[in-house]
């Protein structure tokens, strides 16, 4: 085995870092701008793939059937980042409705191997009931914590995340993660997951502004959330990469 420290080999080859973005087949542009945003400032190799829930059933890796709760393709199939991984090295899944605004690097600089997997730990608070549009909002322990998450694939104990697992267990051991023990789980800084309408920056402090923005409501790629906070950088992050693609 050769030795490896953060994905560099000690060849001095440094191994693409592997992100799994979930794709929605309703959310196509939402995928895209995200892909961009996160390649166009990454100064590490990084190899991006999308987690198609058509091509999961085609290769029988996924066969549960669609929830009532499901609001989106990858609510469940986001868990099988591990084994797609190989369960080798560390690997990140990223919801599509995300938009980055600085270098991945410095998310996987905080990587700790100690840890089986990483994520902001965003605490809700009450307040958080109603959506902007009035609907009832669940709240439930974790939310939005398996929504960005480093994945340690090789720990042991993401062995047991098998596609049996991943196509059986309930929302509530998957997304609150009780195949971990509290204590390895690790967090990083809220800002790689900045909920639009729940984080806050804080003009003061440059530690509130948002690395990755989290359009959890919903994103300007949607009529009705065109407005929505830092919409207008995801406007333009969508421009430019269609520039970009043109080319
Ligand atoms: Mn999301």
């Amino acid at each position: 085995m050769t030795a490896e420290i953060n994905g560099v080999s000690s060849n001095g080859h440094e191994k693409p870092f592997k992100i799994f973005i979930g794709y929605d087949t309703q959310e196509d542009v939402a995928f895209e701008v995200c892909r961009f945003s996160l390649q166009k400032r990454a100064s590490i190799p990084v190899e991006i793939i999308p987690i198609k829930l058509s091509e999961l059933r085609k290769s029988g890796l996924y066969w549960r059937e669609k929830g009532k709760l499901e609001s989106t393709e990858f609510s469940f199939s986001r868990f099988l980042t591990p084994y797609l991984a190989n369960y080798d090295g560390w690997a990140m899944f990223v919801d599509c409705d995300f938009l980055y605004l600085a270098d991945i690097k410095e998310l996987r600089d905080l990587i700790d191997d100690k840890y089986a997997i990483m994520c902001v730990q965003h605490d809700y608070s009450p307040k958080e009931t109603t959506k902007m549009d009035g609907a009832v909002q669940t709240v439930y322990p974790r939310k939005n914590w398996s929504s960005m998450v480093l994945y340690n694939c090789g720990h042991p104990k993401n062995k047991d995340l098998t596609p049996e697992v991943v196509n059986k267990e309930t929302g509530a051991f998957l997304h609150r993660f009780q195949w971990l023990d509290d204590s390895e789980i690790g967090e990083v800084p809220f800002v790689w997951n900045f909920l639009v309408g729940h984080n806050k920056v804080n003009e003061n402090d440059k530690s509130t502004f948002p690395k990755a923005i989290h359009y959890t409501l919903g994103g300007p790629w949607f009529e009705v959330w065109k407005d929505c906070e830092f919409g207008d950088l995801w406007l333009n992050e969508l421009e430019e990469y269609q520039k970009v693609e043109k080319n």
